[in-house]
């Protein structure tokens, strides 16, 4: 009787994913730090909800530098690992406006962009960098674990 039970959460997983990306809840990742010094307590989350063929994803954003400017942008799935996409140095695929942390450290920014865009492998993470130096890149969302 366990057994079936377990079996019949097994399938209803997969399906209530299903239901969510249909009716647009919005699917919640997880920044983590990179391995670098920049911004050591930064974190937050990316929130993505689809609405027809858009995507809207906010990030909600602390522990970053007061004042300080930071771009952010989704990146596609690159060459340089299918298992960890941030660090698979991947091309940027859509842009988030540009933004700056707040005196405490915090930031949200929004942006909307059309599913193709992110869809899949083009999705794979969202970074965060600094405007001034965008080599550096205190945290990350991976976003798609796999590649392909
Ligand atoms: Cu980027």
């Amino acid at each position: 009787m366990n057994g079936h039970k377990i079996v019949l959460l097994g399938i209803a997983g997969p399906l209530l994913l299903g239901s969510c990306a249909l009716f647009g809840l919005p699917t919640t990742y997880l920044f983590k730090h990179n391995p670098n010094q920049a911004d050591p307590s930064a974190g937050g989350n990316a929130v993505a909800s689809v609405s027809g063929t858009m995507v809207s994803t906010t990030l909600s954003l602390s522990g970053l530098t007061p004042g300080k400017a930071y771009i952010a942008h989704y990146h596609a799935f690159g060459p340089d690992s299918s298992t960890n996409p941030c660090a698979s140095n991947g091309p940027v695929t859509q842009g988030f406006p540009n933004f700056t942390a707040d005196a405490s450290g915090n930031a949200s920014v929004t942006v909307k962009a059309d599913m193709t865009k992110i869809a899949g492998d083009n999705g794979a993470y969202v970074n965060v960098h600094y405007a001034s130096d965008p080599s550096v890149v205190p945290i990350c969302a991976p976003v798609k674990l796999a590649k392909g």
